[in-house]
């Protein structure tokens, strides 16, 4: 497989309804796509960066630049036997996971449809549906909050989680606990929180979470064991999993129970199934995150979703909830049993409105070899 063209565009699209999270509330979603072009088949892959680097250290200009000066140097015109070997030649860039994660995630739908399968199969995915969660926001009050839970279980969805934050933690699991009764119900805290809060996170025990994701610090993996110690809810990490051996580490730290896989964090489809494999041998779940993504990165993610150890309903949700339209034609639609159809058609399987692409970019640049 040889890559002889790759393009990226910086896009921006309008969400349905702003997402806020303990890191603030945004709008609008700002994004890269990378479009590859090899052998008369074009692949699409979404860079999950935004445009502060407030979940993780990269944006959008970051991983523009990686991309532009180090990644493509090192595979436009470079043949590859095979997707899996893209990270490995990326690995004297240090770090920049969602850059390299957008290339190499371009390059499997690129393969997959070269050869005419879908990503899933070629991913060895063992599922043609996947069980669907969503991920709820912090709103502007607990009756947003409620209206907001019970409209999503309607739609279907397997399990809800809400962001929490100091204020809105507790009393906001109660109410909707109260309100919704013993639905899978779990809490999302994007590092708010300090070791020094652990009294305040065990009341959360009282409520039968499913997990409490990433109560404190993105990189201390050490505090979340002494947390996972105190309390009965199991901790699931996210933003701390950068890499195999940290996760390796957080595991044989006893820091989480769970642990969410987005291939963005960990540098593509790859590295993704690798910690896959080491969580199911460790007898670790694990569940597919979210990144609001436009349809293109939830096609992938849709597709790496299949792998049997994705024992929990994900975060990957219909398109329609983040954007309307969406990059995709049709949608990625939730059925009524809370169950998402995994495309079978070759690559990720969706068809990419280009038109809708081209309005939404503000910035465009073409490599070719
Ligand atoms: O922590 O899982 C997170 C969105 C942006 C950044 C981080 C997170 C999220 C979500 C949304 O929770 C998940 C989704 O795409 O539905
Ligand atoms: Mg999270």
């Amino acid at each position: 497989m040889k890559i002889e063209r790759l393009e990226l565009a910086l896009l921006t699209l309008p969400l349905v309804h702003f997402f806020e999270t303990s890191f603030g509330r945004i709008f609008e979603k700002q994004f890269i796509i990378v479009r590859v072009d090899g052998g008369g088949v074009t692949g699409y892959g979404e860079c999950v960066a935004e445009q502060d680097p407030y979940y993780s250290s990269e944006t959008n200009e970051t991983a523009w630049h990686i991309i532009a000066g180090f990644i493509v140097p090192r595979v436009v015109g470079v043949e590859f036997a095979h997707p899996d070997d893209i990270f490995p030649a990326l690995k004297a860039i240090r770090g920049h996971n969602m850059a390299k994660a957008a290339v190499e995630m371009a390059a499997w739908d690129l393969y997959a449809r070269q050869r005419g399968e879908p990503l899933s199969r070629v991913l060895g995915g063992t599922r043609e549906r996947i069980a669907s969660g969503v991920s709820i926001g912090i709103q502007d009050s607990l009756d947003d909050l409620v209206k907001k839970v019970e409209q999503e279980l309607a739609a279907g969805y397997r399990r809800i989680k809400i962001k929490i934050k100091p204020g809105w933690d507790v009393r906001a699991v109660e109410v909707v606990r109260a309100r919704t009764g013993a639905i899978p119900l779990m809490v999302d805290a994007n590092a708010a929180y300090s070791l020094a809060d652990a009294e305040h996170l065990a009341a959360l025990d009282a409520f039968d979470l499913m997990m409490i994701e990433q109560p404190l610090d993105y990189d201390d993996i050490a505090d979340h064991a002494t947390l996972q110690r105190r309390l009965k809810t199991p901790v699931c990490l996210d933003e701390s999993i950068k890499t195999v051996a940290i996760a390796r580490e957080a595991i044989a730290a006893g820091a989480c129970r769970i642990i969410n896989i987005k291939p963005g964090r960990v540098g593509g489809h790859r590295e993704s199934i690798r910690l896959h494999d080491l969580c199911a041998a460790r007898g670790v779940p694990v569940w597919h995150g979210g990144m609001l993504e436009s349809g293109i990165g939830r096609a992938h993610n849709l597709h790496l979703s299949t792998l049997p150890n994705f024992s929990l309903p994900g975060d990957v949700a219909a398109s329609r909830r983040y954007y309307q339209p969406d990059l995709i034609e049709p949608g990625i639609e939730v059925q009524p049993d809370g169950l998402i159809r995994v495309p079978d058609g070759p690559g990720i399987g969706i068809h990419v409105a280009t038109d809708r692409l081209d309005r939404a970019t503000l910035k465009r640049a073409e490599f070719t070899l």
